[in-house]
């Protein structure tokens, strides 16, 4: 056996089933012992999408996402879609093929240090060596998987790959157990919760690892308190719950802040600041944060507890607290999400974004899942959309970038064919992964695509709005009528709410992927996103 076999045994043990990649002469052993495994070596149209894809696995199934490139320009295209993992806590296993290793150290073409460059993006960044393949690879997927998750980065030079294996695979289980954070922060609650009259629950990215939404839930009906989330935390509690009240720190965020404003206490639990700082709107609110890591604030934020431990334990331990009484009425929130709907719909002209949510909304059944992208969309999806089931409503907040919405949906429908999946982009974004369709043709992924044509880079230009500076790089053109197909991938337009309803039930009926190119009014985004 070779050492790429041992390593495809190692990734099937560890419940791998996808590897998606760009190859090269380098990655090509590798691929080859794949195609004689039961993972599948996808091709991507470039690795950074590949990098995003894994990322999606890795967060929806729990075992590692993994992304393979070759050397130089792939590790650093890969860098990228690694990134996602890193900021959005996703356990992946990066795998960039190398020239042979005594080349490692020379100046030759496509060659940089691997490791300097996914130093900062990932939780270890390790060498493969002829006799010593298994055991850090095994290390590497148990450190991806264990909490907080994240990229684990490995360099598999090619004579590596090549060599015969010297070890027997393995698997090490490094469960490293969290520390139990519960007295404190039962007390902490305790005692807040009576010198409260307004408390207000929030959620957010590592609340998505957690095991207890039943209790918290249980805890926030008995306690007669209303809850937000952040983009990343929507649906792990259930959006249409009369205790609902919002997103953070996305559209409408005024709304929510006067909201907020009324509260005099606030509860976090799994809240992760890498999605936005507490400083953006916490004000003078006492903060109680529980989660699996302490959170990074400045001093300027009240914060009454600040642990990281195990979370679940803690919120378990919490959610058996007696109720306290307080004076928030449910007509508080009534009222507010009333406002917030009204807000998110100015009058614009044609179709607005918001009609396009709505109307994809009424055809996502409950289990759907939307797989959204960056723009001014992200922060219009991320408040009006309203879902009840945990990941059924993707994006990326801490790392934010550009041309995750096609390679993570596409990802999703592998992981979960017979659910819908739609995947909701700007046209900015969808330049810049369009190739990727190729990807969902090739592989029979029945994802429509619809592109929220408004011919600008939105959010950008709402950013020069709110500084008074003129419009520049932020206009991509008056959106064209779209192609009869890109790559094979059939296309047609939407100009208003007729046509894309009916574009809708034509892209959820084949078999393969589609494109709907939606043209959307850009104003209403001024009106919406920073107000
Ligand atoms: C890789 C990357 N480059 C640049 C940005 C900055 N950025 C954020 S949103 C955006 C514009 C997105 O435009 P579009 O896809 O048309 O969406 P819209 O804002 O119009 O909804 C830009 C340039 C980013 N987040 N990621
Ligand atoms: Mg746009």
């Amino acid at each position: 056996m070779k050492n790429v076999e041992l390593i495809a045994r190692i990734l099937e043990a560890a419940g791998v089933r996808w590897v998606f990649g760009v190859p090269s002469g380098p990655v090509l052993p590798l691929i080859e012992a794949l195609r004689h495994s039961a993972i599948d070596y996808v091709l991507c149209a470039s690795e950074t999408s590949a990098g995003f894809m894994a990322t999606a696995v890795g967060q929806l199934t729990g075992k590692p996402g993994v992304a393979v490139s070759t050397l130089g320009p792939g590790a650093t295209n890969l860098a990228t879609g690694v990134g996602c993992a890193w900021l959005d806590c996703a356990p992946v296993l990066a795998i960039t093929c190398n020239v042979p290793t005594p080349w490692l150290e020379r100046r030759i073409q496509m060659r940089i240090d691997h490791h300097q460059l996914f130093q900062p993006l990932t939780k270890a960044t390790l060498p493969l060596r002829v006799d010593r393949v298994a055991v850090p690879l095994a290390q590497a997927i148990a450190l991806a998987c264990s909490e907080v998750p994240g990229p684990v980065h490995v360099d598999l030079p090619e004579d590596v790959s090549l060599a015969q294996a010297t070890e027997a695979p393995q698997l090490t289980q490094r469960r490293h157990s969290l520390a139990d954070i519960s007295t404190g922060a039962v007390a902490a609650v305790h005692a807040a919760l009576q010198r409260s009259q307004r408390p207000l629950v929030v959620t957010g990215l590592s609340f998505t690892r957690s095991r207890a939404a039943q209790q918290l839930l249980g805890f926030i009906e008995r306690q007669n308190m209303p809850f937000a989330s952040t983009l990343h935390a929507k649906g792990f509690l259930p959006e249409r719950h009369t205790n609902w009240v919002g997103v953070l720190e996305r559209a409408r965020r005024s709304d929510m802040r006067g909201f907020i404003r009324q509260a005099d206490l606030v509860l976090a639990f799994g809240y992760d600041p890498i999605e936005v700082n507490y400083e953006e709107w916490i004000g003078d609110l006492p903060v109680i944060h529980v989660g699996t890591q302490r959170a990074d604030v400045s001093a300027q934020v009240r914060m009454l507890f600040n642990e990281g431990g195990d979370m679940d334990e803690a919120i378990t331990k919490i959610s058996a607290l007696p109720p306290v009484p307080n004076q928030w009425l449910r007509s508080d929130w009534d009222a507010h999400r009333s406002l917030l709907d009204k807000a998110l719909r100015p009058v614009c002209r044609g179709l607005g974004p918001h009609h396009v949510l709505e109307i994809v909304r009424e055809n996502l059944p409950r289990d759907g899942i939307l797989v959204y992208d960056i723009g001014a969309h992200t922060h219009q999806v991320a408040t009006q959309w309203r879902t009840d089931l945990p990941w059924t409503c993707l994006s990326t907040n801490g790392w934010s970038s550009m041309g995750y919405g096609i390679p993570a949906a596409y990802a999703t429908k592998l992981v979960y064919p017979e659910r819908r999946i739609v995947a909701v982009v700007g046209d900015g974004c969808f330049q810049m992964t369009v190739g990727e369709l190729a990807v969902g043709k090739r592989l029979g992924l029945a994802v429509p695509t619809i592109v929220l044509n408004d011919g600008w880079l939105g959010l950008i230009k709402v950013k020069q709005e709110r500084k008074n500076y003129g419009y520049s790089g932020v206009f991509l053109g008056e959106p064209a009528d779209p192609p009869a197909h890109y790559f094979g991938v059939p296309c047609r337009a939407a100009k208003n709410e007729q046509e894309l309803r009916s574009a809708i039930d034509w892209g959820f009926s084949l078999k393969s992927p589609s494109v709907i190119e939606a043209f959307i009014d850009v104003e209403p985004y001024s009106q919406t996103v920073y107000d």
